[in-house]
């Protein structure tokens, strides 16, 4: 009988043997013939399936809103004195991209296991902020720089009102509010950040959505998808930090001494 060459490659997401590529078996005269969108192509090559408009409208939204937020935060500020010490395009957005992660960008993924498994096993706002308080860890998803109770990320809000009117469900996201309100009463920083309210709807949409069992579900809470979102939005910005730098002509950064507090 034949004898199968074992392959040292396994591959589930995309083919391009054929006439056309495509992704998770959909071909793309179809993707492009259908107005599929970016959100329907991270369906497919990251969730292997094609979701209900709401969903991938949603996918769409985070893309959107987290491409950039400034010059000044890390990602940006590393880019942008990459980009100025004479590097190309990729080294400036590898830069900048090194950036995110636990305390920029990259809280998602946790934010969406902390919230899930203190929604799931019943602990109150309380219980769960005071117990992470006691481990030593700080709640992902909560926290800003610059946004205050007073001051809200607008894009939180842009977030939760989308969820609200589209949904099935956002019990994560409520409980996520429901923690903010605890958070905000110890301190005036400890808001709901774009992290949180990522991590906590995600969850509401893998939940609600009927389009996953809980199997699936925890499996991609466990190998963290979701902070991949933010790492492809955040090089839209990133990719347009490098050509704002070489566009202006920007020499050298060198930080000021005086921004330097030289001790022993
Ligand atoms: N405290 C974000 O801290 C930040 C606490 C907390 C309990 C918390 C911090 C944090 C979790 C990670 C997270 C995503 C580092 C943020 C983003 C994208 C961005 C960025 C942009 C964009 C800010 C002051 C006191 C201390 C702390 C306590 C702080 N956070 N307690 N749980 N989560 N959050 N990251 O202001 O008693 O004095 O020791 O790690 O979700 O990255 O725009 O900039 O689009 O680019 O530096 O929006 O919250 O505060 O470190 O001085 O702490 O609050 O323990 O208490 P800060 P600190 P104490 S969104």
């Amino acid at each position: 009988g034949k004898v199968r060459a074992s392959t040292h490659i396994i591959s589930t997401i995309s083919d391009d043997r054929g006439e056309e590529p495509c992704y998770a078996g959909v071909p793309m005269s179809s993707i492009i013939e259908q107005g599929y969108g970016v959100g329907d192509v991270i369906s497919l090559l990251w969730f292997k399936r094609s979701l209900p408009r709401y969903c991938t409208h949603f996918i769409e939204i985070c893309i959107m809103l987290c491409a950039d937020h400034g010059p000044c935060v890390s990602g940006a500020h590393n880019t942008i004195v990459t980009a100025r010490a004479g590097k190309d395009l990729v080294s400036s957005l590898v830069s900048g991209l090194l950036t995110i992660g636990p305390r920029f960008g990259g809280a998602i993924d946790d934010a969406a296991r902390y919230f899930k498994d203190a929604y799931d096993r019943g602990l109150t706002p309380y219980e769960f902020v005071e117990g992470m308080k006691k481990k030593g860890i700080r709640v992902p998803g909560i926290g800003h720089r610059i946004k205050r109770g007073d001051n809200r990320d607008k894009r939180v809000e842009l977030l939760q009102r989308f969820a609200r009117t589209h949904f099935p469900s956002v019990k994560y996201m409520e409980y996520a509010v429901q923690v903010e309100t605890y958070t905000l009463s110890k301190a005036n920083n400890l808001v709901l950040n774009v992290d949180g309210a990522i991590g906590s709807l995600f969850l509401d949409l893998l939940a609600g959505s009927g389009m996953f069992s809980k199997q699936e579900i925890d499996e991609i809470v466990e190998i963290g998808y979701l902070n991949g979102l933010f790492v492809l939005a955040r090089s839209i910005g990133l990719i347009g930090h490098t050509f704002d730098q070489k566009r202006l002509k920007q020499p050298l950064y060198r930080h000021p001494w005086e921004d330097v507090l030289y001790t022993k």
